[in-house]
């Protein structure tokens, strides 16, 4: 079950419960059992107003007993999300759907609960309810050794989240066996981007900014999918830059370059990869204007001239705009490859080719201004763009909806 059907059901039940306090500020009965829940508990009650016989649990429950099919309204108040399953043990076949924690207003589910509850688990992100606690995430293998985006070396493209705990990822393209690559505070960081090999040993890496630093850091790919200890390659100021894009080989040394527009001016720069792994002095690429721009995405070659292009997406209009790799390491005229809409996206990620055509492709996650087809399409989907190598991509294809509440993917 979707996270979006739970956040439905909180919705109608409608009764926000504000502050600690807990009063009640819609015109639904006064729930006179709702202020005896603990701070920091799940509580049930047997009526279907928060009222009757409440039980109580802070930690996880293996077998609700003869409370199973006795919760007929709830409230979540520990820090962490619950799921609910029909199952004991936190069989996760048997996954009901889960009660997230209160984020800002505290919400009562009332009533009308027909679902046995067996067992409850608390999680750090509703995602691990599920069979899947990873995105998930299947590709086409690559005909050719990959540019980018293969990060276990299996030729298939691998794609990396974080959860909103602050946790990272992996999402293999192989479709099994995602898993946490970082165990927390990755909520620290402000950026995240990945698109090649930085520290010149063959394995893909992950470049992030800390954001109380302006640090920018080098977390190399040790090419099992895993990230070692981090390096820091940019000792301060990149607060200072939005749409930090690691974006391959635009100066055709054999080595992969970083992006990055200057907030204060507008202008773009390009940070060529040095020998030692490191970034070299920076130049600038485009003189003005991009700041208008809301999301850089290093795309690799799309037009097969060899030569790694950006998508760039323009904030006023939702335009995606190519602007090719030259043979001087700049950036040329630019195309206009979507005419609008993109400004409905999250996320646009570029991981290189993932059906298996060799032109890398473009995937994309959804956000609350998403309709689809006017119907009821909103945050979370997963979108694929099929790369036509000429530039442009062929139409979004929505491939599954699972993919909302992680805060960055690379
Ligand atoms: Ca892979
Ligand atoms: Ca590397
Ligand atoms: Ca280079
Ligand atoms: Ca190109």
């Amino acid at each position: 079950m979707t996270n979006r059907y739970t956040r439905a059901v909180s919705a109608l039940a409608g009764l926000v419960l504000a502050g600690s306090a807990l009063a009640v500020v819609n015109a639904a009965p006064a729930a006179a059992g709702v202020e005896d829940c603990p701070k920091g508990y799940f509580c049930g009650w047997a009526g279907e107003d928060a009222d009757g016989r409440m039980w109580k649990t802070n930690k996880n429950v293996a077998d609700l007993g003869g409370w199973a099919d006795d919760i007929h309204s709830y409230i979540n108040r520990k820090d962490a999300d619950a799921c609910l399953y029909g199952e004991r043990n936190y069989d996760k076949s048997s996954y009901l759907w889960a009660e997230e924690r209160p984020r800002g207003e505290e919400l009562v589910y009332y009533g009308g609960i027909t679902s046995l509850i067996r067992s409850i688990r608390f999680v750090q992100d509703p995602h691990e309810c599920n069979v899947r606690d990873y995105p998930s995430w299947a590709a086409s293998p690559t005909s050719a050794t990959p540019d980018f985006g293969d990060m276990d070396g299996d030729n298939r493209p691998d794609v990396v989240s974080r959860d909103r705990a602050g946790r990272l990822w992996f999402s293999p393209g192989s479709g099994y066996a995602g898993r946490i690559i970082g165990t927390g505070g990755w909520n620290t960081m402000s950026a995240l981007t990945r698109h090649g090999d930085f520290s010149r040993d063959g394995h893909e890496d992950l470049i992030a900014r800390e954001t109380a630093t302006g640090k920018l850091w080098l977390y190399p790919g040790t090419g099992t999918g895993r990230l070692a200890a981090r390096e820091l390659i940019g000792t301060r100021g990149w607060n200072g830059m939005r749409n930090i894009t690691a974006f391959g080989d635009l100066t055709k040394d054999g080595r992969s370059d970083l992006i990055a527009t200057e907030k204060s001016t507008g202008k773009l720069y390009l940070y060529p990869g040095t020998s030692t792994g490191t970034l070299g002095s920076r130049k600038l690429i485009g003189a003005r204007g991009w700041n208008s721009m809301n999301a850089l995405v290093g795309m690799g070659d799309t037009n097969g001239d060899g030569r790694p292009d950006l998508y760039a997406r323009e904030a006023a209009t939702g335009k995606l705009w190519l602007y090719p790799g030259t043979s001087t390491g700049t950036l040329g005229s630019r195309k206009l490859i979507g005419t609008g809409g993109w400004n409905t996206m999250a996320h646009l990620v570029a991981v290189g080719d993932f059906n298996g055509t060799d032109a890398p492709d473009l995937l994309a996650v959804t956000n609350d201004a998403y309709t689809g087809d006017g119907s009821s399409y909103s945050a979370g989907w997963q979108l694929t763009y099929s790369g036509r190598g000429d530039g442009g991509l062929a139409a979004g294809r929505p491939v599954r909806d699972g993919w909302w509440g992680f805060t960055a993917f690379c």
